[in-house]
């Protein structure tokens, strides 16, 4: 309503006096999404999230997301200023891989490489030898399993099981998952499928393995919306956060879109599909930091500088 367009004009207006842009992650609320795209900025997955942040002239980088796609922001761009509009959003594969307990874990097998989701700290990246996204594990994990390399994986666990069963490499998996795909149930998946035959199947790939076996496309977010806007179907189950529906809403108008089934929905948890960091995103919130300069990333440079290794070695690779 109105109250909103006032907010997002004020926004509008502090980004430009800031020389700033804002980059959001699919899964942060339409209404950040629309004013990202809808303001010069952008919208996508955290591997081209890092990019356009890189590649972007502006002096200030507003990141709507979690916490570890600010820092990554930060590491790349160390001389620019990046806000979040809420630094307390974070991550359970983040925060399941401490990384004193993630160092004795590396120090324990000296002779395996260390790639790292880019779910993690900076300090945890700082101890890697790669960091990866779901967009390009698969690749980087088959070119170290080429060179004969023997990988340490964390921190996610289905992620880590499904990259090890597509690339046949000697991977050694930390246990860690995301709380939003971890709900996604195969049983109850196999039911909706009954219920619409002709509906295709999109699961990420921190989804369960009993959901990802059922899955016609299986892959990073980015690719989830492309499967969506090129695959000749007009229905489809998508396991993963629901924020996803808007860009996939925005380019397949006429498509039928599915929540996949988590456990339970019906009862207790009616948005299970709903990462309950990136919720902590709205645009009050980014006002919020606009104004008053809250939401600030800072990076021990020390640390920036080593994590910063991993993560040039992903985007050279992917370039
Ligand atoms: O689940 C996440 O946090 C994802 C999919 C991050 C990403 O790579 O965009
Ligand atoms: Fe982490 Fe999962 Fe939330 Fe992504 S959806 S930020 S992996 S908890």
């Amino acid at each position: 309503g109105a109250e909103r367009a006032a907010l997002e004009a004020r926004i509008r207006e502090l980004l430009k006096a800031q020389d700033a842009v804002l980059v959001a992650h699919y899964y942060v609320e339409d209404a950040l999404q629309a004013l990202a795209e809808s303001s010069g900025g952008y919208v996508s997955d955290s591997l081209d999230m890092a990019r356009f942040g890189h590649e972007h002239p502006a002096s200030t980088l507003i990141v709507a997301g979690v916490r570890f796609m600010g820092e990554t922001a930060k590491i790349l761009n160390p001389e620019k200023r990046v806000l979040m509009p809420e630094l307390e959003a974070t991550c359970s594969l983040d925060l399941g891989c401490p990384i004193d307990r993630f160092a004795a874990f590396c120090d324990q097998h000296p002779d395996r490489t260390v790639v790292v989701y880019a779910n993690t700290s900076a300090a945890v990246k700082a101890r890697a030898d790669w960091m990866v996204t779901s967009s390009c594990a698969a690749d980087i994990v088959a070119h170290l399993r080429d060179q004969g390399q023997k990988i340490l994986w964390a921190p996610d666990k289905h992620l880590g099981a499904y990259i090890k069963e597509q690339t046949g490499a000697d991977m050694l998996l930390w246990d860690g998952a995301c709380i939003v795909h971890e709900e996604f149930k195969g049983a109850e998946l196999e039911a909706l499928r009954r219920e619409h035959p002709r509906a295709k199947v999109l699961a990420h790939p921190e989804s369960p393995a009993s959901v990802v076996a059922q899955a016609d496309v299986v892959g990073s977010t980015s690719r989830m919306v492309q499967a969506v806007r090129d695959m000749d179907a007009d229905e489809f189950i998508v396991a993963t956060d629901r924020g996803i529906f808007h860009k996939m809403r925005q380019l397949a108008p006429g498509k039928r879109l599915i929540e996949a089934p988590t456990a339970g929905k019906s009862a207790t948890c009616r948005s299970c599909a709903h990462c309950p960091w990136m919720a902590m995103n709205s645009l009050t919130a980014l006002l919020h930091a606009l104004e008053t300069g809250a939401g600030e990333i800072h990076v021990d440079p020390v640390i920036g500088a080593r994590a910063r290794i991993p993560i040039e070695r992903m985007l050279d690779f992917t370039r």
